[in-house]
């Protein structure tokens, strides 16, 4: 997922400093949060309180159904209307894996605090008062086990859990690029501070709603491929979702099936958001990027797993997206 060769980028003092003399923190994430978001949020919040501070986590939407398993997601403020101390009891906003303050939804309503940007995206827009950006860290969650052990803060079972949980979703069961040494090296550290593998593997691999695998039926009954079977597109449409009884929340996951096919080396997922809108999923293999082909449509991510949004009808968006998967593929052949 990420530029494994480069060295880690170190946290920053200011940035360090800044969360010492913190008090009242929100942290927030990008909009349709995955598991490196919402484990590293909930394990921030539990090393932070631990050092005596307050904080509230605020994202635009709903925590996905699997990860509402985790301990603390209860507590998670969701949707556009600000939680009730907002603004007067916080003093800093901590964005955690969130590569632009827009990507959370939420970055107009959360002007006027100092803000301190922790992210992995290599398309980081360096937005913070504080930043620290490292692009090397195979989750966001492992920048978060350095922040606990900078602040001195306690790792309890439930923290590891949720980070655990981060760094296994972030690197695909530590099957992508980004499961380096580095990811086994902090997996080791949080299991010995009381993460469960077997626990966490059920929360993530066996806890899915039967509407999320009728989703999945509706999802491959829509998969094409093209470019000699390097690329596979699949469709999310609205009567889909209501035909399997389905939330947005059950659609977690399901791009790793076309993925799994043999030859396949790009993924495009076509989710219809509004009439003529669509959100675009993208997952590739290897050196071929994926990331390149969502910034040139404002969207962004990392090499091997990115997103942006298209417009046009159904057909239009995907055979546009087709092309672009088809011109990486041979790009990257030629
Ligand atoms: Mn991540």
């Amino acid at each position: 997922m990420n530029n494994t060769s480069q060295p880690p980028s170190p946290l920053p003092e200011d940035l360090l400093a800044c969360v010492r003399q913190s008090e009242r923190v929100l942290l927030t994430s990008h909009s349709n949060p995955d598991g490196d978001a919402i484990g590293s949020e909930l394990a921030t919040k539990r090393v932070l309180e631990s050092l005596g501070k307050q904080v509230t986590i605020w994202n635009l939407d709903p925590t996905p159904g699997i990860y509402q398993q985790l301990p603390g997601s209860e507590s998670i403020h969701v949707g556009s209307q600000p939680p009730a101390n907002w603004p007067e009891e916080i003093d800093t906003v901590i964005f955690i894996e969130c590569p632009t303050p827009d990507r959370s939804g939420l970055a107009e309503l959360l002007a006027g605090k100092t803000v301190v940007n922790i992210d992995h995206h290599l398309g980081n827009s360096f937005y913070g008062a504080h930043n620290w950006v490292d692009p090397a860290a195979p989750a966001v969650a492992c920048m978060v086990l350095e922040l606990a052990e900078a602040l001195h803060a306690a790792v309890d079972e439930t923290t590891a859990n949720s980070l655990f949980l981060a760094l296994v979703s972030d690197t695909g069961g530590f099957r992508f690029s980004n499961a380096t040494e580095r990811a086994f090296t902090n997996a080791r550290d949080l299991v010995a501070a009381g993460a469960s593998p077997e626990r966490v593997a059920h929360i993530l691999y066996e806890q899915r709603s039967e509407a999320s695998i009728r989703l999945l039926a509706e999802m491959l009954d829509s998969l094409q491929l093209a470019g000699n079977g390097a690329v596979a597109t699949a469709l999310l449409l609205p009567r889909m979702y209501e035909r399997a009884g389905a939330t947005h929340q059950d659609s977690e996951g399901l791009i790793d099936h076309p993925r799994s096919i043999a030859g396949v080396e790009v993924v495009g997922l076509i989710r219809q958001i509004e009439d003529g809108e669509f959100k675009i999923s993208l997952r590739s293999r290897g050196d071929l990027d994926v990331e390149s082909i969502a910034r040139r449509y404002s969207g962004g991510g990392h090499r091997n797993a990115a997103g942006c949004r298209m417009s046009g009808t159904e057909d239009q968006v995907r055979s546009t997206l087709v092309d672009e998967l088809e011109r990486l593929v041979s790009r990257a052949t030629d």
